[in-house]
């Protein structure tokens, strides 16, 4: 139990509880275990309060943090971010609505060309999983297009300009990690039309490999809700070792407190650190539709990208023609 005294009777358990959240950990059999847990919802039903969390047969891989709240300043989302491993931003460290309408336009046209070029792909090697240094498919249905080259431009700047000099989460960003920079800009789109599912519980750096810290700005280009998806958060995942969480089907045999679904609107952002583990939920949405988030990565010198090859689509194309072509 989280308190210091260790609780000799009902009555001192009650008299504790009001004033603060605790947990039990015993070790008993599963049927002791289930009395147990209804002696105990019984009780502290009768004194007006209740059992949060189902027993688990086995310790939470991470300790259970306090609900998420979006932070309303820059300080409490540092403070926020260091907790949870993620924060979303107020209004104060959002684009502004101009920087957001060139940011999702010209990254809604140039994702539509890369995409085309996909289908092209898929049409002469299907059942492939494009991996290419302007796109990777991160799962079924799932692309994750690079903007570095992509021409957009907001308010005048080249978009990794604004990215890395100009954008308003940018103090957020210095508070998360001093030194870091911009590395990546990329915008990743699940299809509609019940092609994208529920993707795998996973973090976007394996911690051996990613070189340091970073983290992750989501800027969703849509709303994102229960029928676009959204992508959910397991919080304070990012100070534990990888290893040790993803075993015995957590996080999804954990009770329901202990992930945090990620709906939120149109341009506003929400930083990750790169270690935090998640997954993006399927696409409830029609044919035809997309959901599109653009993100930013940013680190320290030494990070290192992972999560790309250096082979181009184009020359990949090319060649296939000029196959294509011989006799
Ligand atoms: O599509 C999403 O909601 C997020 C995707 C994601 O987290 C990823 O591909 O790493």
């Amino acid at each position: 139990m989280s308190a210091d005294e260790p609780i000799r009777s009902r009555h001192t358990l009650l008299s504790l509880l009001p004033t603060s959240d605790y947990s039990i950990e015993v070790t008993c059999t599963e049927a002791e275990c289930d009395s147990l847990t209804s002696n105990l919802t019984a009780s502290l039903a009768a004194a007006g309060l209740t059992v949060l969390t189902p027993p688990l047969a086995f310790p939470l891989p991470v300790p259970l943090l306090p609900p998420y709240t979006p932070p309303a300043s820059l300080p409490a989302v540092t403070r926020a971010y260091a907790k949870y491993g993620f924060s979303t931003l107020p209004t104060s460290l959002r684009p502004s609505p101009a920087a957001f309408a060139c940011i999702k336009s010209g990254a809604l046209a140039h994702a539509a060309s890369v995409l085309s070029s996909v289908s092209r792909v898929l049409s002469l090697e299907p059942g492939n999983r494009v991996k290419f240094a302007e796109v990777m498919q991160r799962d079924k249905g799932r692309f994750d297009v690079d903007l570095f080259a992509a021409g957009i431009r907001v308010g005048g700047s080249p978009l990794g300009e604004f990215a890395a000099r100009l954008a308003p989460w940018l103090p957020a960003v210095a508070a998360a990690i001093p030194g870091a920079r911009l590395h990546r800009a990329g915008v990743v789109l699940s299809t509609g039309g019940g092609a994208t599912g529920t993707q795998q519980w996973h973090a976007d750096g394996p911690e051996a490999k990613s070189g340091g810290t970073a983290l992750c700005c989501f800027l969703p280009l849509v709303d994102l809700d229960e029928r676009t998806g959204y992508t959910s958060f397991w919080p304070g995942t990012h100070e534990h070792p990888q290893s040790k969480m993803l075993v015995r089907g957590a996080p999804d045999s954990l009770p329901e407190g202990c992930i945090w679904r990620g709906t939120c609107g149109a341009g506003e952002p929400l930083l990750y650190d790169y270690k935090v583990i998640h997954r993006g939920e399927r696409n409830g949405m029609e044919e035809g539709e997309v959901r599109p988030i653009v993100y930013f990565v940013y680190g320290l010198d030494t990070f290192e990208e992972v999560n790309f090859t250096k082979d181009r689509m184009a020359d990949w194309l090319r060649l296939r023609d000029k196959t294509n072509e011989e006799p």
